[in-house]
């Protein structure tokens, strides 16, 4: 009697969700996941975050065996000839007897690429399948964004409300809740100068994650960060109790203090998500719609519970849609033409600018920091020095625990370095000191004066600010969203303008 030959079903790293589309195609297919070379180094990631993919694969392996699944796991290490998706598959056919492989659509364009000849290489049918865990498929992306001169974030967003009914109101359910598609206006206070702010809940490690931890604490002790502070959720439980903490504690002042940031604080009110999220460990419908019942209980103001919707069926699957509209070439844009390398400190934190070292430090401890440090801080230095983007997206892919390159590179390229030219945003992101000082209590710490605009005791910030807007006049100046800029800065006279470029070339001739 001959066997029958079964389905194989390749899970990776980042999904691992029990609706996955993969798992529901294919209901008595084994499964094969993996710990790779390849995807552990293709970039240096923070020891945080291999950790937490690994750890997080682990348990998830066995959550399926205990569903009944049978699961092939390579651990890291145990076969050193497996480095990629493509070995471990080619590994487990030669093993077993397979007619079909299945695997979800793989976030990231460099795989879906290595995956697109599996069938041949295979010689079986490869059905790679949609990644239903989002809100807006490709199709949906690509319809909106067919024939606009420009893809706002905020009027696909809006199509999101419209699709999840996600606070929507009126006769038919076709006005935004409070009159307003968005109240970010109303989301940027800065933390009162005492203010007691909750503990956040972190995850103990479990025994799994102990050994992952001493893994990589033997392999990969050459990359970036600590492993000490680790407390990320590893399972689909810890994440949702997490969540849970954060809908009781935090996001009734998520709103008012989403741009805030505080010195030692890395946290502060905002909900941790994008780690468990993008590992698949959350669904993106279900907290929307968990947050969005705190509001209709009273628990939550619109502000906050508007501010956190946003920002996953806004912008998550905005920048996601970007990523697969544009790429492969979005990876390579650098509208400015940037090529200064990156500092050490972006590394080591080795600088008398708090806010940076602050930034670098969160990230060191914890592969966190929040979106304005991310972009503000780091993000706003990059660009105003003339950092590399192609350094700079690296930097980010490597050191959040939460980034991916689907998320990470619109957001850095597009938000953060203005290096599409303004397919994402309608001028570039940069700020003085003045924006920092406001919204932060980094400057009173700060070995740099914030309200001195040039010299060597000046905010770095202050001078590279204009610096960057004359260097630039010639791509810029015809932008109506700098109208106003150039004007102040042609109403400078000419000795102040000279300290300015003397300032500038003196700190950035300096920057090593
Ligand atoms: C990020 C990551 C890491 C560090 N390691 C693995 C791994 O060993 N095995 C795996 O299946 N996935 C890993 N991942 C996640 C993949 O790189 C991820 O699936 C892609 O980045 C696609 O978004
Ligand atoms: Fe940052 Fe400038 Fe403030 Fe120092 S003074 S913390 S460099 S903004």
């Amino acid at each position: 009697m001959t066997r029958k030959a079964k389905d194989l079903i390749v899970i990776l790293g980042d999904q691992l969700s029990d609706n996955l589309s993969s798992l529901a195609a294919a209901p008595d297919g084994d499964v094969l996941m993996a710990e790779l070379a390849d995807e552990a180094s293709y970039v240096r990631h923070h020891k945080q975050k291999i950790a937490l993919v690994f750890s997080a694969m682990r348990h998830f392996a066995e959550h399926l065996r205990d569903q009944g699944r049978h699961v092939t796991y390579l651990a890291y290490g145990d076969n050193p000839q497996v480095v990629s998706f493509s070995d471990a598959v080619a590994h487990q056919l030669a093993a077993g007897d397979y007619q079909r492989i299945f695997v979800t659509a793989p976030g990231e364009y460099r795989l879906a690429a290595d995956f697109a000849d599996w069938s041949a290489r295979f010689d079986m049918p490869v059905h790679i399948l949609s990644d239903t865990r989002f809100i807006a498929t490709h199709e949906e992306f690509d319809n909106w964004a067919n024939g606009k001169k420009q893809l706002r974030m905020e009027f696909f967003y809006r199509e999101m409300r419209r699709k999840t009914g996600l606070l929507m109101d009126g006769a038919n359910g076709k006005e935004p809740l409070g009159g307003q598609w968005n109240y970010d206006a109303d989301n940027r206070k800065k933390l009162p100068k005492d203010h007691v702010l909750p503990m956040r809940k972190r995850a103990a490690p479990t025994a799994i994650t102990q050994d992952v931890l001493a893994l990589v604490a033997q392999h990969f002790d050459n990359h970036f960060g600590t492993l000490e502070g680790f407390g990320w959720p590893v399972t689909a439980a810890e994440a949702n109790a997490h969540f849970e903490d954060f809908l009781d504690n935090c996001l009734p002042n998520f709103g008012d203090y989403q741009d805030a940031m505080k010195s030692g604080e890395t946290f502060l009110y905002h909900a941790l998500v994008a780690s468990s999220l993008n590992l698949g460990l959350l669904d993106a419908l279900d907290i929307c719609r968990r947050a969005e019942a705190r509001y209709h209980e009273g628990h939550a103001p619109l502000n906050a519970v508007e501010g956190f919707i946003r920002q996953i069926i806004g912008w998550r699957e905005y920048i996601r849609g970007i990523y697969w509209l544009k790429m492969p070439d979005y990876a390579h844009e650098n509208f400015f033409a940037h090529k200064r390398a990156l500092p050490a400190f972006y590394y080591d934190g080795n600088t008398d600018m708090a806010c940076l070292r602050e930034a670098v430090i969160a990230s060191r401890d914890h592969a966190y920091a929040h979106h304005i440090q991310r972009l503000m801080i780091t993000g706003n230095f990059a660009l105003l020095a003339g950092l590399a983007p192609e350094d700079v997206n690296r930097w980010y892919l490597e050191v959040y625990a939460d980034a991916y390159e689907w998320v990470q590179l619109p957001n850095t390229h597009g938000m953060a370095l203005f290096a599409d030219g303004g397919v994402v945003a309608s001028k570039p992101y940069v700020a003085s000191g003045a924006y920092i000082n406001r919204m932060s209590d980094y400057c009173s710490g700060c070995q740099y004066k914030v309200k001195q605009p040039t010299g060597d005791e000046a905010c770095p910030f202050n001078y590279l600010y204009w610096d960057f807007m004359t260097r630039h006049r010639d791509t810029l100046g015809g932008n109506p969203r700098m109208g106003m800029v150039y004007r102040t800065y042609d109403k400078m006279d000419d000795a102040k303008k000279s300290a300015i470029a003397e300032s500038a070339e003196k700190f950035l001739g300096a920057l090593k």
